[in-house]
């Protein structure tokens, strides 16, 4: 062979080398990735999407300060207080000797969100602090030191349950308390506490489980530390365990690593968890950002912050708003929970009061258009977000830019026509539909001031025909 043949050889050799290594990197093996492809649909994952709105509570020894020491106020989220320079660690350390929630009501706060409409609660069992709302007997440092003494854990899940309210618990894996606990792992002496923390932390969580049978979900925090990441065969291992424990248990992407300390998505960008749960505070844009995967989006009403906090900071968000993040959420197929921060007695601010009564009257209405429904598929519309049902024979249009016109200009896929459309409050009333060039149809609303959000109940028939004009975008 000439010098030339064989440097034309060898190039053709590399690139197969390099085509085949470009297919190679698409799937790392993995024995700590994704365990499944796409959704899980199992009974209770589907109950799970059918929530559509919940409820958010954030309690623990950081209610007692509200934000603020020494008659100054801390700039940041008021759970994170103890790392505020100006108090001193042994004041926050303390403070579990003033925790007395005398006012708690669990049933009260069981009917506040049964009125608010939520489907699910979600509660801190242990913030980052450490301190357990639950008499763990694998801690010394839980509700039973303090004045109250008493399990709140165990009637919260109760008052919820007679109120058909489903509970999942929140537990932060950051634990500022615990002695063992590290943000990484970089010496024998490390490793070794480290694995000390793993075993409480399973001791936690199963007692956790097997205190409170009727927990759906765990919702995991303060997991990205590189101690965390550097665990994954054990995050995967447990989340298995946790699983075979107690079946149908719910669990986000925020809990494990990947055996590279990937989170959320593992090397191969596949899903781990039951569903992704990066969303704090932040809804996507649109569908193709949600990568068709299950999703929540956990909102507070303040622009930070989630425990209670004596002054509210910056914008707080109207009722209108937190109804239109609802809404937006679920026409993404994301569930929206609601934080709360109640103050230390137990009882709940008056504002937090007020919006779960507005939001619960909003819902009483038009609820029908969140619980049980899913994407549309239809592109984002002005007038405001779309919802279908499970059988894809109702379709919801919840209102919040009205046009000058009175014509609500609506755009549905290729094969479903309108048959009928109605405001929700009257499916008796037909509001006149007409069917407009390029598949639109326009639904005309009388021309007046609407206070609130509002919701059109479309009967959906799927045609085999495409209607005139749809099919195709022809260019002349
Ligand atoms: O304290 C917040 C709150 O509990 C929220 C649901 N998650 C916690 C949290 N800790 C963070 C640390 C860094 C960045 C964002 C954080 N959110």
């Amino acid at each position: 062979m000439s010098k030339k043949t064989i440097a034309v050889f060898s190039l053709f050799i590399a690139s197969i080398f390099v085509i085949n290594n470009i297919h190679a990197q698409d799937t790392i093996a993995l024995q700590h990735g994704a365990h499944r492809i796409g959704r899980r649909e199992d009974t209770m994952m589907q109950r799970w999407r059918g929530y559509g709105l919940g409820q958010f509570i954030h309690f623990g020894l950081y209610s007692i300060l509200g934000g603020e020491y020494n008659g100054e106020t801390y700039n940041g989220a008021s759970e994170w207080i103890r790392s505020w320079n100006k108090l001193p660690k042994n004041v926050y350390d303390s403070l579990y000797k003033q925790f007395n929630p005398t006012k708690f009501n669990p049933d009260e706060w069981a009917a506040m969100a049964k009125q608010m409409g939520v489907k699910y609660v979600t509660i801190t069992t242990r913030h980052h602090d450490g301190f357990c709302l639950w008499p763990s007997k694998y801690s010394d440092y839980t509700i039973v030191k303090t004045p109250y003494k008493k399990d709140m854990i165990g009637p919260l899940v109760k008052a919820y349950n007679k109120q058909g309210i489903d509970v999942y618990l929140y537990y932060s894996i950051l634990d500022w308390h615990s002695k063992d606990w590290r943000d990484d792992i970089k010496t024998e002496d490390d490793s070794i506490a480290f694995a000390r923390f793993k075993v409480f932390v399973k001791n936690q969580l199963t007692e956790l489980l097997t205190d409170y049978p009727t927990t759906k979900g765990l919702w995991f925090d303060g997991t990205w530390d590189k101690s965390w990441k550097k665990n994954g065969a054990f995050t995967d291992s447990l989340e298995q365990y946790l699983k075979q424990l107690h079946p149908g248990l719910i669990i986000g992407s925020r809990f494990r690593a990947d055996d590279l300390g990937k989170r959320h998505f593992d090397s191969n960008g596949r899903l781990m968890g039951d569903y992704e749960q990066g969303w704090e505070r932040k809804i996507p844009e649109n569908f193709a950002a949600t990568h068709d995967n299950d999703w929540d989006c956990v909102m507070t009403f303040g622009e930070n912050g989630w425990g209670y906090q004596k002054k509210w900071l910056g914008h707080w968000k109207t009722t209108d708003e937190l109804i239109e993040m609802l809404t937006k959420c679920v026409s993404l197929d994301g569930n929206f929970v609601l934080n709360f921060g109640p103050k230390s007695d137990g009882t709940f601010r008056n504002e937090e009061v007020e919006a779960a009564k507005q939001i619960g009257d909003w819902m009483k209405i038009n609820s029908a258009a969140i619980y049980n429904t899913r994407y549309t598929g239809w592109e984002k519309q002005d007038w405001g977000y779309s919802t279908i049902s499970k059988a894809g024979k109702q379709a919801y249009l919840i209102i919040f830019n009205i046009p000058v016109s009175g014509k609500i200009r609506v755009h549905t896929k290729p094969n479903q026509d309108i048959n009928k459309a109605s405001f929700i409050t009257d499916t008796n009333i037909s509001l006149p539909i007409e069917s407009v060039d390029y598949g639109y149809k326009l639904i005309s609303v009388p021309q007046q001031v609407y206070k609130t959000p509002f919701v059109i109940e479309l009967n959906i028939e799927q045609s085999k025909q495409k209607m005139k004009g749809q099919e195709e975008n022809k260019h002349v």
